[in-house]
């Protein structure tokens, strides 16, 4: 009788199969580290697929949505352990077909072109879901140096701490528009600064050294962006220590914020039965999928 075994052997899983005549045949599942996810009701289904040979591993989940898998607490963090049950089913798959489809999963009508060689399932164990979400203001300064060079975590003080601040000196120019970063080597020592008062432009509320702030220097139009306010030679004003209009109405309000999302989604499958396979700990992987992206608007409050 033919025997299979499985064995957790760091992150792969090694199939062991012991043929009558005693041989020892090895078989390394090595699914890459990514899974997908689709909707189906009400109803998720946690999946990864591979070929040569065709396998895949699957969890259904009732009653969680995509929604749910984002809706991180204040700390930018979502924890859960689903049951793995008779309803939450966790599946092992072998396929005859030499290249599985794109749509395997979440038909309503399975694809006919589908042959199951295998299929092994586990109603016991647990998969523990964990959601990270990391956010960045994209202003072409490092996270780690956006917080570190400024001994300061909001440097204008508008409530958003400056590796989400695009706006890092709350000047109403975006820090990457102010060149922080002129040869793009991550080393800010040759960041733009306009008046030569050693504060970089992106740091400094008068960049011009005109005495007149930035954000005050809407000449033509006050529209919380003095890049668009020029009155001679091509050069706005706020880089232009000649042009310093004190009629002009102080700014009132800061400009909208873009902040982008990046959610990282991993699930684990811990303590399954699969007849004959048993595994304590396989990390199931990251999610990919569109939905771990994403950005936020904010407009500061006005200080
Ligand atoms: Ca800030
Ligand atoms: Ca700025
Ligand atoms: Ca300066
Ligand atoms: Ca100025």
């Amino acid at each position: 009788m033919r025997k299979i075994f499985f064995i957790l052997v760091s992150l792969n899983i090694l199939l062991l199969a012991s043929c009558d005549d005693g041989d020892i045949i090895t078989t390394e599942l090595d699914f890459d580290n990514n899974f997908e996810v689709c909707a189906s009701g009400r109803d998720l289904v946690f999946f990864k697929t591979k070929n040569e040979p065709s396998e895949s591993l699957s969890l259904k989940v009732a009653n969680l949505s995509l929604a749910d898998l984002i809706a991180v607490d204040e700390f930018g963090v979502f924890i859960d352990t689903l049951n793995i049950t008779t309803t939450n089913i966790f599946n092992y798959r072998t396929y005859r077909n030499a290249t599985l489809p794109s749509d395997l999963f979440c038909n309503a009508i399975p694809n006919s072109n589908v042959s199951i060689t295998q299929d092994v399932e586990s109603t016991s164990g647990t998969a523990p879901i964990k959601t990270i979400l990391t956010e960045d203001d994209d202003d072409g300064i490092s996270i780690e140096l956006d917080v570190d060079i400024n001994n300061n975590n909001d440097t204008d003080g508008d409530g958003l701490p400056n590796f989400i601040d695009a706006d890092d000196d709350g000047d109403n120019v975006l820090t990457k528009d102010e060149n922080p970063d002129p040869n793009g080597d991550g080393n800010l020592d040759d960041a733009q600064d306009t008046d030569e008062d050693g504060i970089p432009d992106y740091l400094d509320a008068d960049d011009d050294g005109d005495g007149i702030n930035t954000r005050d220097e809407e000449n033509d139009s006050q529209n919380q962006n003095p890049a668009d306010d020029i009155t001679v030679n091509g050069l706005p004003d706020y880089l232009n220590k000649d042009v310093a209009n004190l009629n002009t109405p102080a700014a009132t309000a800061f400009r909208e914020h873009l902040i982008s999302q990046n959610y990282v989604i991993t699930v684990q499958i811990k303590d399954i039965d699969l007849e004959l396979i048993s595994l304590d700990t396989f990390n199931f992987g990251v999610l990919n999928n569109s939905i771990t992206t994403s950005s936020r608007r904010v407009v500061p409050e006005f200080r």
